[in-house]
């Protein structure tokens, strides 16, 4: 443990205290109060190591770390917001490392005599909004940096109390008119999956990612009254619902094969009016269908489609699709993977080729630049749960890593 290490796992400890909650995780949703106050603790640490801090027109945050004058800016970043009651590691830890990390780039050159050499500055991008939970959908910082989202509808959108994104970042004070075009992006994440712990690997070398359509249905039915209103009269929302919720988990299983797994959930599931003695008139859901093979995934989806027609049937109600967010399953640079596994041999860290389930914003801006992205392990795969957890070794194997990657592409052997 080196004093370096030292000094990550204390700020570590500090920044997962903004928005903890009593299972050990924090609730830290885009722009509410406690987002906005890790925000500014980040804010306040890397300007003590000379950074520069910016937000953009949707709350982006930009710390900037100036290696060489006039040189163009490579970004390493995550994203700082939680889902509710999540975990401490989930994007802070990508972004808390990546500040360490540009630290740490900046001491190397100077030690090694390269001052204003380096071919590339360093920002730390602290994206809006990657969980998607109060405002949808996630990803949504970087899906307008890489133009996949417009800033006005992003700044229109409104949470479940009707709270704009422009009045939520106003009210913590971080949203600005900053712009950066940047040469390549690196990430470092948690796995948030069982992988690299099972085959007993220190670092992930993120080779793809997996395709995911998520869908929003509303189930429109008609409210009556669940004691005297007989079944045949029934347009019960709550039964088409929970009927495609069923449906859901049961093409996961018909559609997975040996080679392709199909992952599909509904974490999203809210009634109307929600009491005991009223038969639904609407349920607002949120249905997510993944897999590895684009074919797999199109079959699986139809599949999905098929089954909300029968339920319309079934349940005598109808289901209108709302807001979608689908991305492909796509691959990263091979120049990045083969980048990162010299650097991982460099310091004798073990490390492995991997396929990532979740989204990041890496999965937004490697379709915009050259794109590194990195994992480090869960314990036990356990990730969005208060118990989410990564050792304090392999957190700080996954700094240096960063650092010895960053390196590397400042000096240009990443892009020129
Ligand atoms: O995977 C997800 O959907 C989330 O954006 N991480
Ligand atoms: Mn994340
Ligand atoms: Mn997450």
């Amino acid at each position: 443990m080196t004093s370096h290490h030292a000094a990550f796992l204390a700020d570590f400890v500090s920044m997962s205290s903004h928005g903890a909650t009593q299972g050990g995780g924090v609730d830290r949703q885009a722009a509410t109060v406690a987002d906005g106050q890790n925000r500014n603790w980040f804010r306040g640490l890397v300007e003590g190591h000379g950074f520069g801090v910016h937000y953009d027109v949707v709350g982006n945050q930009y710390s900037m770390l100036e290696l060489t004058p006039g040189a163009p800016w490579i970004a390493v970043g995550s994203h700082l917001d939680s889902q509710p009651l999540g975990g401490r590691f989930d994007g802070a830890y990508g972004v808390l490392a990546g500040a360490h990390a540009a630290k740490r780039v900046q001491e190397k050159l100077a030690a090694a005599g390269e001052e204003s050499s380096a071919k590339f500055n360093i920002v730390v991008i602290n994206w809006f909004n990657e969980e998607g939970c109060r405002f949808k959908p996630s990803m949504m910082g970087s899906s307008v940096y890489t133009g996949k989202l417009s800033a006005a509808q992003v700044l229109e959108t409104t949470d479940p109390h009707g709270v704009s994104v422009r009045e939520a970042l106003e009210s913590i004070g971080t949203i600005g008119d900053f712009e950066l075009p940047v040469s390549a992006y690196v990430e470092i994440h948690i796995e948030q999956g069982r992988s690299l712990e099972d085959r007993g690997l220190a670092i992930g070398l993120v080779e793809s990612t997996w395709g995911a359509n998520k869908y929003e249905f509303v189930v429109h039915g008609d409210q009556a009254h669940t004691g005297a209103t007989i079944i045949a009269d029934r347009q019960d929302a709550l039964l088409g619902a929970s009927a495609l919720v069923v449906a859901a988990r049961e093409i996961a299983l018909e559609h997975s094969t040996d080679q392709h797994m199909v992952i599909t959930s509904c974490g999203e599931f809210n009634v109307f009016p929600n009491s005991p003695v009223v038969v639904a008139s609407r349920v607002n859901l949120l249905v997510d269908v993944r897999s590895t093979d684009p074919d797999v995934l199109a079959a699986a989806d139809a599949a999905l489609h098929a089954r909300v027609a029968e339920i319309e049937k079934m349940a005598n109600v109808r289901i209108e699709r709302g807001a979608e967010h689908v991305w492909g399953a796509k691959a990263y640079d091979q120049a990045g993977l083969k980048l990162a596994a010299e650097a991982a041999d460099t310091l004798g860290l073990s490390h492995g080729v991997v396929r990532t389930l979740a989204g990041h914003d890496s999965t937004n801006m490697k379709d915009l630049v050259p794109t590194i992205m990195l994992f480090v392990p869960s314990v036990e795969g356990i990730s969005h749960n208060e118990r989410e957890l990564t050792s304090d070794n392999d957190m700080v194997a996954g700094v240096d890593l960063l650092t010895e990657v960053l390196l590397r592409v400042v000096r240009g052997e990443f892009v020129a």
